[in-house]
């Protein structure tokens, strides 16, 4: 298999900068999102199964503000469960998931189309972090953005607010979004969903270190690593590393890196939002709230915002 150029690049690059770190969007080869699916169904990641009861709920509400015909685009494959849910409850005229991996977004639209058959599917492959347009044939349509999962939370602050901007240039003047944000909890909560004691959330991470052996010609001792999930207080934010059990010393591509005991690569970082930071990200990110729905237990948020 030839390895992805840009893999490459940041690898190198993340491992030869200090604080070591490697993009979290390397994490998702397939094992990775076979493992990634794992997690979602775990009983202490709490924030797929939070949301997707949550939408359940609020679906009748949410048809009301936003009505028929719209152009859905949701930014990502969609997910089985969340999408039929927004698909069935508010008739649009186009549902436009957006995805950078064309074989995964033709995959699971063919899951979707299958569901439900009355929605007309129109993927799109595109690398929606970077800014994108949509298709001319939807221009004219008013358009719903769907971004759920709390994947805003993967972004540094600054990315988000560019990403949230970039999503109001594709959707345009009219556009609502609606949004899935993880809440601020108590950190042992937060610890045991990033750090489960089956120990799955570990394989996801360091399945980053066999990808690296495999694709890039590495000698990385991955016995030797282990998964860490850490608690940034500062930043409200959950960090993923992997920590060097002992002093170690491993080539990527015949080059030479070498790590001390205790030492870390920082693989991914989730940050949570109280209800406060998520009103100003979305504003910064030229969004204005319009509801914000939460569970009982306040564990997590949906936000409907306009243009
Ligand atoms: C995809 N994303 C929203 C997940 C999260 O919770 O930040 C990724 C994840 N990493 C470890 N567990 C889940």
């Amino acid at each position: 298999m030839t390895a992805d150029p840009q893999f490459r690049t940041d690898v190198l690059r993340g491992l030869a900068s200090t604080p070591k770190a490697i993009p979290a969007r390397w994490l998702y080869d397939s094992r990775g999102s076979e493992l990634f699916d794992e997690i979602t169904r775990l009983p202490s990641y709490y924030p797929t199964r939070t949301e997707s009861a949550l939408l359940q709920r609020i679906m009748p509400e949410v048809a009301a503000r936003v009505g028929p015909g719209r152009a859905v685009v949701e930014f990502g494959a969609g997910s089985l469960t969340k999408t039929p849910l927004l698909l069935e409850a508010i008739a649009p005229a186009f549902y436009v998931p957006v995805d950078i991996s064309g074989d995964y977004l033709r995959a699971s639209a063919e899951e979707l189309v299958a569901k439900l058959p009355g929605v007309p599917i129109h993927p799109v492959e595109a690398d929606f972090v970077q800014g994108m347009d949509l298709p001319d044939d939807l221009l004219a349509l008013p358009k719903l953005g769907f971004f759920p999962g709390s994947t805003i939370g993967n972004f540094i602050p600054a990315s988000a607010t560019d990403l949230l901007r970039h999503f109001r240039r594709t959707l345009g003047t009219g556009a609502l979004l609606l949004i899935g944000m993880d809440r601020v909890k108590p950190v042992e909560r937060l610890l045991a969903a990033y750090d489960d004691p089956e120990g799955v959330t570990a394989a996801f991470n360091l399945n980053l270190l066999e990808r690296i052996n495999r694709e890039l010609d590495g000698t990385v001792p991955i016995d030797t690593f282990r998964h860490e999930a850490r608690w940034n207080d500062i930043l409200g934010r959950i960090e993923m590393h992997l920590v060097a059990g002992r002093d170690v010393e491993f080539r990527i591509g015949g080059q030479p890196f070498r790590m001390t005991k205790g030492e870390s690569i920082h693989t991914e970082n989730s940050h949570k939002y109280g209800p406060r930071g998520g009103r100003t990200l979305l504003l910064a990110g030229g969004w204005t709230p319009v509801v914000e729905w939460t569970d009982a237990a306040r564990d997590f948020a949906v936000v409907l915002a306009e243009a």
